[in-house]
């Protein structure tokens, strides 16, 4: 049985990756709605609506557990497919706000995502619900998914896109930010010269992949066995740019 793992469109490959690195032996089916990425600036109601779409799709595998890899995927629709589907599902807010509580020693943490991601202040009511005295400082950067999207995020274009987002955010008093777009960590370079070294940044797939880990092991579904897993990806729109960027991204092991 695989874990299922679904973004808007590439992102969630962050998690892909660090699944890989974390859980070699587990196999991976990715859907990756590439056709109509971004979600960020759709309705809630049409995310939750997609959401659905593509869980539906991929139940048909019979995974052990599903991956909601999409921060803006993840406010809109994690309670509604948590309840409607009888295996476990988890999104990447839940566990990227634990990561960064446990980074942050001024308790002041910045949130970057897509507009739907932090309109919903899902990463505040994550944040406050572990610490209530963190302060939080929130910023929509819509500028910047189309570039990863299209396999553009090592451009000059893209690194501008950057420092004009961050434009607000470099000058917040804040000691860790949480890159609250499974999209982000592609352009976690230049989103670290920006911010500098005094600002620790936080991706959701590190501590996601544990809690996969963990959920796993309690059920006693952990995979076990020496043979490489087969990985199967699926994306709804251009599959040559999806597997130019994914081979990219995760090398050989495509
Ligand atoms: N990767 C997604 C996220 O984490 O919110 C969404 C990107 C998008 O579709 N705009």
């Amino acid at each position: 049985q695989a874990i299922a793992i679904l973004d808007s469109g590439v992102g969630g490959l962050t998690v892909v990756k660090e699944v890989m690195r974390q859980l070699p032996r587990e196999k991976i089916i990715y859907f990756g709605d590439t056709a109509r990425a971004p979600y960020g600036p759709r309705s809630t109601e049409e995310v939750k609506l997609f959401t659905e779409q593509i869980v539906d799709y991929l139940i048909q595998f019979n995974p052990k557990m599903i991956v909601i890899a999409c921060n803006t995927a993840t406010a809109a629709a994690l309670d509604y497919i948590s309840a409607k589907v009888s295996i476990p599902v988890i999104g990447v807010i839940h566990p990227g706000a634990r990561a960064a509580i446990s980074a942050t020693k001024t308790g002041r943490v910045g949130v970057i995502g897509t507009v739907g991601t932090i309109k919903s202040g899902a990463y505040t009511a994550a944040l406050k619900e572990l610490s209530p005295f963190v302060e939080v400082v929130s910023q929509a950067c819509p500028a910047l998914v189309p570039f990863v999207e299209q396999g553009m995020f090592r451009s000059e274009e893209s690194h501008i896109a950057v420092a004009e987002s961050l434009n607000g955010m470099k000058y917040e008093p804040i000691d860790t930010m949480i890159l609250g777009c499974t999209h982000y960590p592609f352009l976690v370079e230049p989103i670290g010269k920006v911010m500098g070294p005094g600002v620790k940044l936080i991706s959701s797939a590190d501590e996601t992949a544990r809690e996969i880990s963990t959920i796993l092991y309690d059920k006693g579904q952990l995979a076990r066995g020496d043979e490489t897993p087969i990985h199967q990806f699926f994306c709804s729109g251009d599959a040559e740019m999806f597997q130019r960027i994914a081979r990219d991204w995760l090398g050989e092991q495509l």
